[in-house]
């Protein structure tokens, strides 16, 4: 009997899985979702009157367990390389003349489309003839991701278990894009709408949201979807084709859209094709990327940082469509600033709907000469949100309230300053986003809009303060709250006591002062304490800070900062000292970075100047050591001329790093 039972099983989950495969990998069923679902209830009934026959690793098995308080840290087997991008022809045809002149003439070039996703790593551990879904992690910061394991196993695309591979260690990595298509996109979008919860911007941040999601549940009735690219180790593949054939031969999604190409001119060609057709597809890409095929080649060329120079990301430019601006409302932020923002009939850009472009400021909206009922082209590109490029028929006179739209206080436009002001602290509006921005900051995962809403409404929270002194009993009267996101809620939120300095800082909402001014203060002064102490002539000699932002630090400190920071430690708040800077070839220089980089962002720039020892700031003055120019610099370059700074180009700030130096 039970032998019986046991040969039934596998011969189900046999047929379950290749279904699934054939639905979401192949997508081309061969039986109809009714066929499917009854093959998949036979199998859970049989499941269920066996539980001891039940395996990790049976396709009824992607929802399991109670979703998790938070995600583990954990480090990938080999660092999870950065692209560098190209924006240009000029900059492929540059770098693929590099390439030619390292390996020589004989090059393929293999041509993925860059699928606008986030970045995968799935572990396998082979024992007897297959080899087994162990893990599932965010790309991180490349060394160390989160591992998400409960919730990628719920794509169905993801094989919990495939064939043993021969040729493969017993511990092997495979790693690609999860994403979300654009129908799911606007499933997922209108749903939350309706239920009265913020939609998500676009697919990128809606996969990201899903991915990240503490119930594996929710992720599961998302429909993210995945392709993989990458085997490491590479097995028997001498070339990145290889790998994607064996990847697709082993059961993973592999997207078909791709060449091996053997001039730069088809590559630059596939570049195009693909931009003229993007819309046929199911996802966004936000170009292509371009790999030298041959394992032999990639290795002769190396690394630079932690970017491969045997690949580069040849992006796309920004999408742009033509609309009508149906109003001009304003948003108030933490500082009280009011932010217009153009609310737009909705309009397709590249398979999103935009609905609200940002304008900015009063300066910017008569620049433009944007107003309501104009005709306006806008553009979005991944992350950024949607802006309004050009205006039709272009007038200037739009004028910003003289009454905030929340509070109803007066707003003010405070010289040199752009931004019009709601100058009452009390501001509902104000007291939201400063809450928003804490929890953001001290990274208090489940402290979204909607909570920190309720907890004003209900007079639970005023300040930042209050958030520690909330006990499960609170929380638990929130709507959407039941025992046990109360009980994780409170839990993220005592998590949350110990930040580093730098975290706090940052969280306090200074005005001026932004992500890198804080990571400066924090290592200038390294406690709290010392930093409450200084004068302004102290927070002068700060490398990158001037007597403006001194003036505002200043003011803060000694106004309603002083409060916000007592109340805090009396909560039981306690921020970590700052550790010394690392020692490193840069010790003691100050680097400021302006326009675009091509091998890697801003913030990864200064990341890695940071470290290797040295100090990167937002604005240069007499002490900057380097200011490194990037394409299309700003004032920056001028101000640096002016001081006698020296200036970069971005080849000698590579130079000067060492290429390659920090793996
Ligand atoms: N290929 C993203 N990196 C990619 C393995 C290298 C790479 C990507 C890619 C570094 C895409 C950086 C993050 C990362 C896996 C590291 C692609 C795509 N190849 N087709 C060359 O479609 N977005 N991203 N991912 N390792």
């Amino acid at each position: 009997m039970s032998e019986e039972v046991r040969r039934r099983l596998q011969e189900l989950r046999a047929e379950v899985r290749r279904h699934e495969y054939l639905y979401y990998v192949l997508d081309r069923p061969e039986i109809s979702d009714a066929q499917f679902d009854a093959l998949y209830r036979e199998l859970v009934r049989l499941e269920q009157e066996h539980p001891e026959l039940i395996t990790p690793d049976s396709p009824t098995q992607r929802v399991g367990g109670e979703p998790s308080p938070e995600f583990k840290k954990v480090r990938h087997l080999s660092p999870m390389l950065s692209l560098q991008n190209a924006f240009t022809e000029e900059e492929v045809r540059a770098w693929e003349k590099r390439v030619r002149a390292v390996v020589g003439e004989d090059v393929t070039y293999c041509c993925e489309l860059k699928i606008d996703g986030l970045a995968m790593s799935l572990t396998y551990r082979q024992s007897d003839g297959r080899a087994r879904l162990v893990r599932a992690a965010t790309r991180g910061d490349g060394l160390v991701g989160e591992d998400v394991t409960p919730n990628l196993r719920t794509v169905r695309s993801v094989p919990l278990s495939v064939e043993a591979a021969p040729g493969l260690p017993e511990v092997f990595e495979v790693r690609g894009e999860v994403y979300m298509p654009i129908a799911a996109f606007e499933r997922v979008n209108r749903e939350l709408e309706e239920q009265g919860h913020q939609p998500f911007m676009n697919p990128r941040n809606a996969a990201a949201g899903s991915v990240r999601q503490l119930d594996p549940r929710i992720t599961a009735s998302r429909n993210l979807q995945t392709y993989m690219y990458t085997l490491d180790p590479s097995g028997l593949a001498r070339s990145q084709w290889e790998v994607l054939e064996a990847l697709a031969r082993m059961g993973f999604r592999v997207n078909p859209n791709r060449i091996r190409a053997s001039s730069i001119d088809e590559v630059v060609s596939f570049h195009r094709h693909w931009h003229d057709h993007r819309q046929e597809l199911d996802h966004e890409i936000d170009g292509v990327v371009v790999k030298v095929d041959r394992h032999d080649q990639q290795q002769e060329l190396g690394f630079v940082s932690r970017s491969p120079r045997w690949a580069i990301a040849f992006k796309y430019p920004a999408e742009q469509a033509e609309t009508v601006v149906e109003d001009i409302v304003c948003y108030v932020g933490r500082t009280g600033v009011l932010t217009p923002v153009a609310q737009l009939r909705p309009v397709l850009v590249g398979g999103v709907t935009v609905r609200n472009a940002s304008l900015h400021n009063e300066q910017m909206v008569n620049e433009k000469g944007v107003y309501p009922g104009a005709t306006v082209t806008v553009q979005r590109a991944g992350d950024v949100i949607p802006e309004v490029v050009s205006v039709r028929d272009p007038r200037p006179g739009w004028r910003m309230p003289e009454r905030c739209p929340v509070c109803g206080g007066p707003v003010v436009r405070e010289e040199p300053y752009v931004a019009h002001r709601c100058v009452n602290p009390l501001c509902p509006a104000q007291r939201q986003e400063r809450l928003r921005h804490f929890a953001a900051c001290l990274e208090i995962d489940g402290l979204g809009p909607a909570t920190v809403q309720q907890l004003l409404d209900r007079d639970l929270v005023r300040e930042p303060a209050d958030l520690f002194r909330l006990g499960v009993e609170d929380l638990k009267g929130l709507e959407r709250y039941a025992e046990k996101s109360a009980q994780n809620l409170y839990e993220h939120i005592q998590a949350a006591r110990q930040p580093p300095l730098a975290r706090f800082l940052l969280a306090l909402g200074i005005p001026e002062v932004g992500e890198a001014t804080a990571e400066q203060l924090a290592t200038e002064f390294r406690t709290l304490d010392a930093f409450r102490r200084a004068s302004e002539e102290q927070l002068l000699a700060v490398e990158g800070i001037g007597p403006t932002m001194a003036r505002e630090i200043r003011t803060f400190l000694d106004g309603p900062g002083a409060q916000v920071i007592e109340h805090l430690l009396e909560a039981g708040v306690v921020p970590q000292e700052a550790g010394p800077t690392p020692e490193g070839p840069l010790k003691g220089k100050t680097f400021c970075f302006t326009g675009t980089l091509a091998r890697m962002s801003r913030g990864e720039a200064e990341e890695l100047v940071r470290r290797l020892g040295g100090r990167a700031t937002g604005s240069v003055s007499a002490r900057t050591d380097y200011v490194v120019a990037g394409a299309n610099p700003g004032s920056k370059l001028d101000r640096a001329q002016r001081l006698k700074v020296t200036v970069l180009d971005e080849a000698a700030f590579w130079d000067l790093v060492g290429e390659g130096r920090p793996r």
